[in-house]
């Protein structure tokens, strides 16, 4: 596999309307999942920085897609947490509003990587983002975050959970991850890029 130049990487666009959202052909994967479960962090270890991707010490306040572009070969792209407890109505809105545009319209991404809390396990609206992720076609991976806050029964039985969940695909990998330690970072990193290395293949 061609490995990107991980020193050329930029925000290119915090798309708070589908109208920012890039019109060029790079292939994306779009990293979803609720407020606080670690999307901001994964970024970031997959790109070998600390802070490039803000990880936010107060969850769900804006509400931007954020686009980065990875040395002009693709973009992963940091969508909006959803399920904080606090928000009110309006973030609700735009959140919907958004993230629905960008997941069923022209930019849709090539892949999605789902991030599941592995302490919390799904909860109901991991449930109907992966009805919604089902619905779409988009083919995506599972990213088990938080692994390093379970003991060694609780991991195999989270892992095992998830492995037979009704909502997740038999198709979808799913792969337990910790930010605090290096473990499956390649993994992940080698999935993601393979498959958006591919993606670009075909444009
Ligand atoms: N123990 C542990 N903490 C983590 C891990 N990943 C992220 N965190 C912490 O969880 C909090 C949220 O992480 P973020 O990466 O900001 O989460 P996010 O999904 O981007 O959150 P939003 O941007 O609000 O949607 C931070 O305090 C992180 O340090 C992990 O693997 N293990
Ligand atoms: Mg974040």
């Amino acid at each position: 596999m061609i490995k990107p130049n991980l020193n050329n990487v930029n925000l290119q666009i915090s798309a708070g309307l589908p109208s920012q959202f890039p019109k060029d052909a790079l292939p994306q994967a779009a990293f979803s999942g609720r407020s606080n479960v670690g999307k901001s962090s994964l970024i970031n270890r997959l790109l070998n920085r600390k802070s490039l991707a803000r990880v936010s010490a107060e969850p769900g306040k804006t509400v931007t897609i954020n686009f980065y572009s990875v040395d002009r070969k693709f973009y992963l792209v940091d969508l909006p947490g959803y399920g904080f407890a606090r928000r009110s109505k309006e973030h609700t809105k735009n959140w919907s509003a958004l993230t629905e545009e960008y997941l069923t319209g022209e930019s849709a991404p090539d892949m999605i990587v789902q991030l599941i809390d592995m302490k919390t396990g799904p909860t109901t609206d991991d449930n109907m983002m992966l009805s919604f992720l089902n619905e779409t076609g988009i083919p995506y991976i599972v990213v088990a975050t938080k692994a390093d806050k379970l003991n060694k029964t609780d991991f195999a039985k989270m892992e095992g959970a998830l492995r037979t969940h009704p909502l997740i695909s038999p198709d979808a990998p799913i792969i337990p991850f910790s930010a605090l330690k290096p473990v499956a970072a390649e993994e992940i990193r080698n999935k993601v890029f393979g498959i958006l290395f591919n993606a670009e293949k075909k444009n």
